[in-house]
């Protein structure tokens, strides 16, 4: 029951989202690079209740410094029922030895001491066969063979050093819960093993039959035939903003005649020079002004270039007492892109 209503799930998705497969399959082809995945641009993840009815999925701050960018993907479970999952579907028909690196970060706040977020794939044991029934999944758990500790982010390499097993055979014969098998056992036993070619799916899962868990994961690396791409989970905003650079507190005179200055700042997973200047709003929503001018310049002298933008004061909706401002956009493929920055009204009495 359990297992055909995953198959259902996944399926379902499948069928909602037409074009879904397709757009995963350029996208994993076409990037070496860091994704940004955010509620705004989920960029094919969802968060999915696979079990239960109390489990919880959100994109956070935090916690503590996550290893790439501000935020992360947080599971909950409340009891041993809930099975909550972070997963994308495609990468349909990719062989295990086509995988060339694998590599996450995971974080527990609460739960037992062996627990740590586990990644799955919806697995065949041969892709090539033509027999395309369920075969269950392919589990990596890190605390076969590493020590899984409580409040700090710690990065697995699930190829080199984990342990992996089947929830269904043939692979739960050969690498059961009880005596899993490390990535080359899996491979030599099935060498034509892979994702699944209609039902393929990526899944970081807390649960099921955990009494109860809060963590998080983060900075999912997948290298395909040596080409990696990297997802970074990043709750709203997903770019970095600072209003007035080089100020704070960010004071603005909703009365003024002037301007506002704003830099979408560059970091390590985005590249302000990617946002299509035109496409920007910014003021009391982010849906408000566009910019009077704009240019590349390095606004926080940390040796990249960032965009500046220029807005008209009274284009941008701020009213007396606002404390914050956001700003919105897309890169130049496309990318919905929001940033927000706190802001103090001046001059209002
Ligand atoms: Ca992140
Ligand atoms: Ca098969
Ligand atoms: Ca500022
Ligand atoms: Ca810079």
């Amino acid at each position: 029951m359990k297992i055909a209503s995953k198959v259902f799930i996944i399926l379902l998705i499948t069928v909602l989202v037409p074009g879904l497969s397709l757009f995963i399959a350029s996208r994993v082809e076409a990037n070496s690079s860091n994704i940004i995945v955010s509620p705004a641009n989920m960029q094919g993840w969802f968060f999915l209740k696979e079990t239960g009815t109390t489990g919880t999925g959100q994109m956070v701050l935090g916690p503590g410094t996550p290893p790439l960018g501000a935020g992360s993907a947080q599971l909950t479970v409340q009891n041993t029922s809930d099975g909550m999952a972070l997963a994308r579907a495609g990468w349909n028909g990719i062989r295990l030895d086509q995988i060339t690196k694998l590599e996450y970060s995971t974080y527990r706040t609460s739960g037992a001491s062996p627990l740590a977020i586990s990644l799955q794939f919806n697995i065949d044991n041969d892709v090539t066969d033509g027999d395309n029934s369920w075969k269950g999944r392919l589990v990596f758990e890190p605390y076969y063979t590493e020590t899984v500790l409580t409040g700090e982010w710690q990065t697995w390499d699930p190829m080199t050093q984990g342990k992996w097993w089947g929830t269904r055979s043939p692979i739960k014969d050969t690498c059961p819960i009880y005596n899993p098998c490390t990535w080359d056992e899996v491979l030599n036993a099935f060498p034509n093993a892979g994702i699944h070619n209609i039902f393929g799916a990526i899944i970081f899962k807390a649960g099921s039959g955990w009494d109860g868990f809060d963590g998080n994961v983060d900075a999912f690396t997948i290298g395909i035939d040596s080409v990696e791409t990297t997802y970074d989970f990043e709750p709203f905003p997903n770019v970095l903003i600072d209003i007035k650079p080089g100020s704070f507190p960010n004071s603005i005179n909703p009365r003024s005649r002037g301007v506002i200055p704003v830099a979408i700042l560059t970091t390590d997973t985005f590249d302000a020079a990617d946002v299509d200047p035109d496409t920007v709003l910014f003021g009391k929503t982010g849906t408000e002004a566009s910019p009077l001018h704009y240019a590349l310049e390095d606004v926080d002298s940390d040796g990249d270039m960032d965009l500046i933008l220029h807005f008209s004061t009274q284009d941008t909706g701020i009213e007396c007492g606002d404390t914050t401002a956001s700003l919105t956009g897309e890169t130049i493929n496309g990318e919905v892109i929001q940033g927000s920055d706190s802001i103090k009204t001046a001059g209002c009495k």
